[in-house]
């Protein structure tokens, strides 16, 4: 174990921790947290109108707004367990595993999670989500997180008028958790996870503000409105944050937990995105989902087009908040840096550089889509091994020492006071 605690601490040395500050270290020390995990909102509606019309009006709007940060190239990094991965890899800027859902599998490991650091510096850490606490194993796996309280289904009034498909509708659920929300002691963390926009996207005529699309596929024709509503209900949460004075003491941060429209629909993808077809590099780019850090009164935002992933959460909120990351094990880059490691690594081995999309099997330019060469094109194999093959190497030892950290429970070998 030694050994391998070892290894992973050196790869993080070289590989990943920088020794510069970001320029927003410290930006946001001693706000709340606000964070909001939006289920299934995936970054192609963003900025992008369907029959003429916008879908996330409000999200398009922080896209231009000077107090936030809207990532364009960011990716879910997600595998079987869907929006559990995503809270996991915010939460410990690890990977998720390839099967199952770790949340299950590895939920009494010990961790040295976003909650358990922050509570060191006076932080008090909930989630909302009204869902029953079981579910996910989240009422296990929180409590290894360190987390003080899961508002769960428990705490909200659901019936048949307030819910839809998979339970409460969004609206509701954050007017109803505002009144949680205000009897925190501050500084608090708290992240917020949506339900409405998850599959099959079952939504209520009185709350369609969009008409569905028109394709051969229910699915993604449904999702706009509900990516819609959930858009809709962020907005009204703003809204609220202001009227009840939370609002100028947080940062606020939207995210995609990952995608919500399958390769089963390419088709019809195909149409709305007005392309011929979804080549694998297309179906790998749309698993970019939005990412929003909003902070009230900052005046700096931009729109980011460097690429960025979940793994990069846990890091970047730390240096905002002005906490050192020196003894964290860790395997994403602060957002906010130059001096970052140069990839996103999905779960299943593919992966995104600045340069190049590598996934099944074949390397493209990142930015025109071009297949540099196909590992079956022996005439262009040198080529390819120049492009992909250096950065597929630190891509496969990056998750195999994520995998070695899980599976082997290391955290319970590792002391951070030291
Ligand atoms: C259910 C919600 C959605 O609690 O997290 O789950 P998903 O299927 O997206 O993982
Ligand atoms: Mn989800």
């Amino acid at each position: 174990d030694e050994n391998e605690i070892k290894e992973i601490k050196d790869y993080i040395e070289k590989e990943i921790r920088s020794n510069e500050k970001s320029d927003l270290f410290g930006v946001a020390e001693g706000k709340n947290v606000i964070t909001i995990w939006a289920e299934s909102v995936q970054s192609f509606v963003i900025n992008n109108k369907v029959n003429g019309q916008e879908i996330t009006p409000f999200m398009n709007s922080l896209t231009e707004d000077e107090d936030t940060y809207y990532f364009e190239n960011f990716y879910h990094q997600t595998e079987q367990g869907k929006t559990s991965d995503s809270e996991f890899l915010g939460d410990n800027s690890l990977y998720p595993l390839s099967r199952g859902a770790v949340f299950f599998t590895h939920g009494q490991n010990e961790y040295h999670g976003f909650p358990e650091m922050i509570k060191e510096h006076g932080y008090y850490s909930t989630v909302f989500h009204a869902n029953n606490k079981s579910f996910w194993n989240r009422d296990q796996m929180y409590e290894s997180l360190n987390y003080d309280h899961f508002y769960d289904i428990d705490s909200y009034e659901v019936n048949e008028e307030n819910s839809v498909g998979w339970g409460l509708k969004d609206k509701s659920f954050f007017e109803q958790s505002i009144k949680y929300l205000q009897t925190l002691e501050e500084p608090f963390y708290s992240r917020f996870i949506t339900l409405t926009n998850h599959f099959p996207f079952d939504l209520d005529d009185e709350d369609r503000s969009i008409e569905p699309y028109d394709s051969n596929s229910n699915t993604l024709n449904n999702y706009l409105p509900t990516v819609r509503y959930t858009d809709e209900s962020i907005e009204a949460f703003f809204d609220q944050l202001k009227v009840s004075d939370l609002y100028e003491d947080s940062i606020i941060i939207i995210m995609g937990d990952h995608n919500g429209i399958s390769a089963n629909h390419n088709k019809a993808m195909s149409q709305l995105l007005e392309k011929e077809e979804i080549t694998p590099y297309d179906y790998l780019q749309l698993q970019r989902v939005p990412l929003f850090i909003h902070i009230p009164g900052h005046g700096e935002g931009e729109v980011k087009s460097e690429i960025a992933g979940q793994i990069d959460i846990k890091p970047t909120l730390l240096h905002m908040l002005g906490i050192e990351t020196d003894n964290d094990i860790y395997f994403g880059n602060d957002l906010f840096h130059d001096d970052r490691k140069g990839f996103i690594a999905l779960r299943n081995g593919d992966f995104v550089s600045e340069d190049y999309v590598y996934t099944g099997e074949v390397c493209y330019e990142r930015l025109t889509g071009e297949a540099i060469a196909t590992e079956n094109n022996h005439s262009n194999k040198e080529q390819q091994n120049n492009a992909c093959q250096p950065i597929k190497e630190k891509v496969e030892k990056e998750l195999s020492l994520s995998d070695n950290l899980i599976y082997g429970d290391l955290f319970r070998f590792i002391d951070f006071d030291e």
